[in-house]
């Protein structure tokens, strides 16, 4: 069976991404989204970055999701060159722990937003829920399947929360 066209890009500046990318695509996984990755970076292959938006769209693509670290502007190129829905992901690893990239991820000029969400692999797997989301909205498959991640996630935190007296009383044992 021929698999289906990717409607999520998920890009990132370099491989050194790849881990907190990953959480991106396993959202992505979960939910049964398909998506394409690759490396492109806004400084070392701006052409090729720029391409990648330009096509984006005529690909099929429906949104982009990119990760950068330090001075991150792969996220705000992107969205200068499509129309298409960009979210942003900065990421850490600088000396500066990702406060530089998610400034600038985020301090976009009015007319060409990035979606950011939160540094590191906690912002990428929120990149994977959002994206999720807004593709959701034309499909309903997909919102009833965000619909049952919710129901399960909440779930998960109760029986946390149940499992709580247990833990304090080993706690203060020690
Ligand atoms: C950024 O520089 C990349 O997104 C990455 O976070 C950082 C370091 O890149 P490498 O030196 O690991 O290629 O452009």
């Amino acid at each position: 069976m021929a698999r289906a066209r990717p409607v999520v890009g998920i890009l990132m500046g370099s491989d050194s991404d790849l881990p907190a990318m990953a959480e991106c695509a396993r959202v992505l996984e979960g939910y049964r989204v398909v998506y394409d990755i690759r490396v492109l970076s806004a400084h070392r292959t701006p052409e090729q970055a720029t391409a990648f938006a330009r096509g984006a769209e005529a690909r099929g693509l429906k949104l982009v999701v990119a990760g950068a670290g330090g001075s991150a502007h792969l996220a705000g190129v992107v969205a200068a060159h499509t129309t298409l829905p960009v979210i942003g992901v900065p990421l850490a690893g600088s000396p500066l722990q990702g406060f530089d990239s998610l400034l600038s991820t985020v301090q976009m000029p009015p007319g060409i937003p990035v979606a950011t969400v939160g540094v590191g692999p906690m912002g990428a797997k929120n990149a994977g829920h959002l994206a999720a989301a807004i593709l959701a909205l034309s499909d309903r498959a997909l919102r009833e399947r965000l619909k049952r991640q919710r129901r399960r996630m909440t779930e998960e935190v109760l029986a946390k929360g149940k499992g709580l007296p247990a833990k304090l009383k080993e706690l203060l044992k020690k």
